[in-house]
């Protein structure tokens, strides 16, 4: 039984496609703290996190838009996450990938205090590998992993409390990769299991490896699922669709297995843009995967929601 501890980050200024703010509402409709409570855990609902008025900070990027926004952000969720780690696993929902940059933060402060080392698991089309100095779209939902990562180039942002280690981060399902974020990544000794991996070795076996290395360092592991992650035949709704996603099967599979682990100790929620879904079907899907990551089983869907 696990303490569920949800937090509503209803981030938009990340990205341009308006909807994301709606995410928490939505994941709140499609019953995930029901699904949760019917898995036998408890849940509290912290609300929405509020962030401070924006400070005005710039960048010389003049590609960058919302800056002081995401700054604001940052540091209200990187203070909710912080906050939450002792008292229960924070279930983040999103708002845009940007809000990762907070709540990664926050999850490592934890982590340091606790002397545990974090590792990260970023479900993802995309690397999310851009700093603010690479940026051609001038979207920072673009750039969380790279700053979690400890990559320089991050001021204004406050500085990340302690840098997750390349191979303490591994990405799935990957097959969106700018020209810079491909370059520096290639730097690192990040697991970058694209597709093609995917397609070739299967989720099972690099998700194991993976969580083998977690378990033997008494590691915590932060989640990160952004719903392009998937096909987006089964989920519609995000602004940043990629052809070959992953599919309702594998999604499935991958969230039983980390369930299987017990190692997951946070999770974010992230991209989900309620105007774009089709009668809540990617709301109700994501809702569904965290079921199966909590505990739910094929053959017990006692919360069967489709
Ligand atoms: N996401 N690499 C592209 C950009 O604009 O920097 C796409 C980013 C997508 C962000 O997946 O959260
Ligand atoms: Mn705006
Ligand atoms: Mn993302
Ligand atoms: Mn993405």
């Amino acid at each position: 039984m696990t303490h569920c501890i949800l937090i509503g980050a209803p981030v938009d200024e990340g990205q341009r496609v308006p909807g994301c703010m709606m995410g928490p509402s939505a994941y709140r409709v499609a019953g995930l703290g029901r699904v949760l409570e019917s898995l036998g855990h408890t849940v509290e609902d912290r609300g929405d996190v509020a962030p401070a008025p924006p400070a005005g900070e710039t960048h010389p990027n003049s590609a960058i838009h919302h800056l002081p926004e995401v700054v604001a952000w940052t540091n209200a969720l990187s203070v909710a996450g912080r906050s939450a780690m002792p008292d229960g696993m924070p279930i983040f929902m999103g708002g845009d990938h940007s809000l990762a940059l907070g709540t990664v933060a926050g999850v490592a402060a934890h982590a340091k205090a606790a002397d545990r080392p974090l590792f990260v698991i970023w479900l993802d089309a995309h690397s999310d590998f851009h700093t603010p100095e690479t940026t051609t779209s001038g979207n920072l939902h673009g750039t969380p992993m790279a700053y979690a990562a400890g990559r320089p180039g991050f001021a204004p942002f406050p500085p990340f409390p302690a840098a997750v280690p390349a191979e303490n981060i591994c990405m799935f399902g990957i097959r969106s990769v700018d020209p810079a974020e491909h370059r520096m990544l290639q730097e690192t000794e990040i697991t970058v299991n694209d597709m093609r991996v995917l397609d070739e070795r299967g989720i099972v076996a690099p998700l194991r490896e993976f969580l083998d290395r977690v378990r033997a360092a008494n590691g915590l592991l932060h989640v990160s699922l952004d719903v392009d992650f998937l096909d987006p035949s089964i989920a519609p709704a995000v602004g940043t669709t990629v052809p070959g996603g992953a599919t309702f099967r594998e999604a499935h599979l991958v969230c039983e297995i980390l369930h299987e682990s017990g190692l997951v100790t946070s999770l974010d929620l992230v991209e989900l843009n309620p105007f774009l879904d089709d009668r809540g079907r990617t709301a109700k899907l994501m809702v569904d995967l965290v079921g199966s990551m909590m505990g739910q089983k094929v053959f017990d869907r006692r919360t069967r929601s489709f």
